[in-house]
């Protein structure tokens, strides 16, 4: 059974403390008291006011007094838990309904179904390059969902920025949401507070509306005082009004609207009508023994170890990797014709399960303070705990789970959920790159696709070129995680680790990837492919990774410094034997690493062909197509 607190009707929140620094009561008819924000954004508020009928508006300033005050208040409504083994570092439990994101209720809203997905093909299967609704369907949804939704509760007023104030490459927003979970995120996630107004005076911001959707008084208990609303649960994109609606989630990508919802989906497609890049990608430095630095952008489906490799300790003598990013990446031509790429987002939103002193201690010394943790499990002495943490006990520890349950080691169900995860400030990690927050952002030499193969894919493979690159983002496969409903490890398609969150066709941002290709000027990065997670007949992981990947990271290096140290195969150019350093892995056989095996290949064109049809349809670009022909006329030959 799960614990219910909450009381039907009678919910009171406790009034914030009086703090003018921070926040003031807005008299919802007259705006009075939303300060100097500009008219457009002040329409906006007004607007969600009238609709979802807040009993307070306050309006959010970034400020570390509005954060001590916010976090008192999440503690006093039972929603977080303080965990005093560390500094200034919370808990959250949801509830058990609201875990991950909701791919099947997220949409993209345009006039035309085709502007947002590829035509179904008569006879295929369920489509999988998102969800369509028109914008009559959207008002729909909204007028059945919106109006009144925030009654009892406040309303927060987000003004943020995505990317360092004032970057060319930044863009700002204003969140208005009735979960001040939410506004405690937004604050480390993104860049919160006046120093936005000037980016806001234009009409041209992202207009971000979320509600939990629980008016208050209650009608059903909230379970772990955790307000959300399942079963009419939608998250909306509306790109051609700049706008996204979002109700009945509290939890990270659903509500969390700078990140997914704004960075990945409305941004890709701004990025696409003004010739840039928004892209699901980690973003490193890595500097060889020479004091050579590169930087590098990595796209991986959810839960693949980005985070990991962006703050990786490397396991060669030497070289050094800086963190940048761990899960997007914003990128534009200068005027040199070098892609720059900035990390619109000032917090890590990991995955906790798996992440420890071993795998990525980074992380591990980033969560230690100023960190909200959702669904974690517990300890006894106000400490976090998750399945691999790995980490010493004092004796006698007990544990409660993420379900708020008694648990110990060896219990059949896992103590923390596979989806739990860490909130924390960028600035915290040890490794940040002194260049993580310039306003030109960082040049890129490499990006690298990669998924979870646990066959027949080679650790690490060059494309022959951009276009040949682009096929190879969009043939891109891995393992399903637990950051969506989806379950099992059954192989999914995820082109350019980007299937949930494309803001458009994907076959036309495909064809935009293309036409970044045959830009004038442009000094492209090279493209690779890597693979940490070949395993061999008995299931074993035949490569170390974590530390050892700066090994594939040196490989990269050298090919993007001119080496000839490259051996072709008909998937794309792998290392040379003895290119790749393997020095002190006795255990790891260059050819297990790198056969490219017929049968295999064979099954993967075919299975890839069939994917194009039945998703792509003809919208798939025809040069990506001809990249497919030519892989199968390279394999026929092996
Ligand atoms: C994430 C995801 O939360 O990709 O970063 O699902
Ligand atoms: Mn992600």
């Amino acid at each position: 059974m799960q614990k219910v607190i909450g009381r039907l009707g009678g919910h009171h929140l406790p009034p914030l403390p009086p703090c003018r620094a921070w926040s003031w009561d807005v008299s919802p008819s007259t705006g009075e008291g939303l300060g100097t924000l500009p008219p457009p954004a002040r329409r906006f508020v007004e607007e969600g006011v009238r609709l979802c009928r807040p009993r307070a508006v306050r309006l959010c300033d970034g400020s570390p007094e509005e954060g001590v005050a916010l976090l008192a208040q999440l503690q006093a409504q039972g929603l977080l838990h303080p965990l005093p083994k560390y500094d200034n570092c919370w808990l959250a439990r949801t509830d058990p309904r609201d875990v991950a994101r909701v791919e099947n209720r997220t949409v993209l809203v345009t006039e035309r179904e085709r502007d947002s997905i590829p035509p179904k093909p008569p006879g295929g299967g369920p489509r999988q390059l998102g969800n369509w609704m028109s914008p009559p369907e959207l008002e729909q949804a909204v007028q059945e969902r919106f109006p009144g939704c925030m009654e009892g509760r406040t309303l927060y007023v987000i003004p943020f920025s995505m990317g360092p104030v004032g970057s060319p490459l930044a863009k700002v927003g204003v969140q208005l949401t009735d979960s001040p979970y939410v506004v405690a995120s937004m604050r480390i996630m993104t860049r919160v507070g006046p120093q936005t107004f000037p980016a806001l005076a234009r009409d041209d911001f992202i207009r971000c509306l979320h509600s939990v959707g629980r008016p208050l008084p209650l009608r059903e208990p909230l379970v772990n005082q955790w307000p959300c609303d399942p079963p009419r649960t939608l998250i909306a994109h509306h790109p051609d009004r700049r706008r996204i609606v979002s109700f009945g989630s509290g939890y990270g990508g659903n509500s969390l609207l700078g990140k997914k919802c704004f960075a990945l989906r409305i941004a890709s497609r701004l990025a696409r009508d003004e010739g840039w890049l928004a892209e699901h990608m980690l973003i490193l430095g890595v500097t060889d023994p020479m004091g050579r630095k590169r930087y590098v952008a990595a796209a991986f489906p959810s839960a693949c170890g980005k985070t990991n490799l962006a703050m990786m300790t490397p396991a060669l003598p030497g070289w050094r990797v800086h963190c940048v990013g761990d899960d997007i990446a914003w990128m534009k031509f200068d005027a040199e014709g070098r892609l720059r790429a900035i990390n619109p987002e000032s917090g890590f939103f990991g995955v906790a399960p798996g992440t420890s002193m071993r795998t990525n201690p980074n992380a591990m010394l980033t969560i230690r303070s100023n960190t909200i943790f959702t669904n974690v499990g517990q300890t006894s002495d106000g400490g976090v705990y998750w399945e691999g943490i790995d980490q010493p006990l004092t004796p006698g520890t007990t544990f409660t789970d993420w379900l708020g349950r008694a648990w110990k080691p060896g219990d059949p169900q896992p103590c923390a959920h596979p989806n739990s995860r860490f909130c924390a400030p960028a600035r915290q990690c040890p490794i940040m790159d002194p260049s993580w927050e310039d306003p030109e952002g960082v040049p890129i030499d490499a990006i690298i696709f990669g998924g979870r193969r646990p066959e027949g894919v080679p650790l690490v493979y060059e494309a022959f070129n951009w276009r040949h690159g682009v096929f190879v983002g969009s043939a891109m496969r891995s393992e399903a995680t637990a950051a969506a409903e989806h379950t099992g490890r059954r192989l999914m398609h995820d082109p350019f680790a980007m299937r949930p969150f494309f803001g458009y066709n994907a076959g036309q941002y495909l064809a935009h990837w293309l036409t970044i290709g045959e830009r004038e000027g442009a000094r492209l990065p090279r493209i690779f492919h890597v693979n940490w997670f070949l395993k061999d007949a008995a299931g074993r992981y035949v490569w170390p990774g974590f530390g050892h990947n700066a090994r594939v990271l040196a490989w990269i290096c050298s090919r993007v410094g001119g080496e000839d140290n490259a051996r072709s195969t008909p998937v794309g150019l792998v290392p040379r034997e003895g290119a790749l350093d393997l020095d002190g892995l006795p255990s790891v056989s260059y050819s297990d690493l790198f056969s490219v095996s017929r049968p295999f290949w064979e099954k993967e064109v075919r299975e890839l062909r069939g994917y194009y049809e039945e998703n792509f349809g003809e919208d798939l670009p025809k040069e990506v197509m001809e990249e497919l022909e030519a892989l199968e006329e390279r394999v026929k030959k092996m």
